[in-house]
């Protein structure tokens, strides 16, 4: 089925908080069937090349009859072993020409971006998207920078020149917030992942996202 670039409800996966990789293909079921529009995958804890690889490629399986597209973190080579939809890198990985060398004008680039400098040294031709944030504190990244605040964010969605998901504690109780700012889509990790009810909490997201579009 052909993949669509929808950034409305992006989910990033954390296999240690979804329970494995059978938990993260569990959770994507239920995710996207219930209205999540972009998947990726991501891991900052101990995982291997071989681990990498076999989870992403299950992952693309579980939405191969689906148009939601997979994105993976950082690693451009097993985005290109397994054919993902997309990569997405942060400020510290590959330079952003070199990563979109890589992977060839078809596939789609993210680049994440936390700051007014890093929005205006964006290379707007190269990426499809940017991550903004982390908009409010997180504990699932370790190392993020400070939050920025809806404040910051709305100045920031006013200069951006391609689409963008906000990313960084977002939830049920902060997502209208968020998406009254113009921002064109929502980015979560524990708002969905390691929940006990994954179906609540995806519809929870997408109906709040639903009042304000
Ligand atoms: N980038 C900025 S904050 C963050 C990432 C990957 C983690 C977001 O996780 P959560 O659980 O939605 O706060
Ligand atoms: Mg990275």
């Amino acid at each position: 089925m052909k993949k669509q670039l929808d950034l409305t409800l992006y989910l990033v996966l954390d296999p240690l908080l979804c329970g494995g990789i059978n938990g993260m293909i569990n959770t994507t079921k239920i995710a996207v069937s219930n209205g999540v529009t972009a998947i990726q995958l991501r891991s900052e804890h101990e995982f291997s090349g071989k681990d990498w690889y076999y989870a992403a490629l299950t992952l693309k399986e579980a939405l191969s009859d689906t148009s939601v597209p997979l994105f993976i973190n950082d690693h451009v080579d097993i985005a290109l072993a397994i054919d993902a939809d997309g990569v997405h890198i942060g400020q510290s990985d590959l330079p952003i020409d070199v990563a979109r060398q890589l992977i060839g004008k078809d596939k789609w680039l993210g680049l994440s971006v936390t700051n007014q400098q890093q929005l205006k040294a964006v290379p707007w031709q190269q990426v499809n998207y940017i991550g903004i944030g982390p908009i409010f504190p997180t504990i699932t990244k370790k190392n993020a920078t400070v939050a920025i605040g809806t404040e910051q964010l709305t100045e920031l969605v006013k200069l951006k020149q391609c689409p963008a998901v906000a990313i960084g504690g977002i939830d049920e109780n902060n997502i209208t917030n968020i998406i009254q700012t113009g921002i064109d889509g929502v980015a979560v990790v524990s708002a969905i992942c390691g929940k006990k009810d994954i179906q609540q909490a995806t519809l929870s997201l997408i109906n709040k996202i639903k009042q304000v579009k």
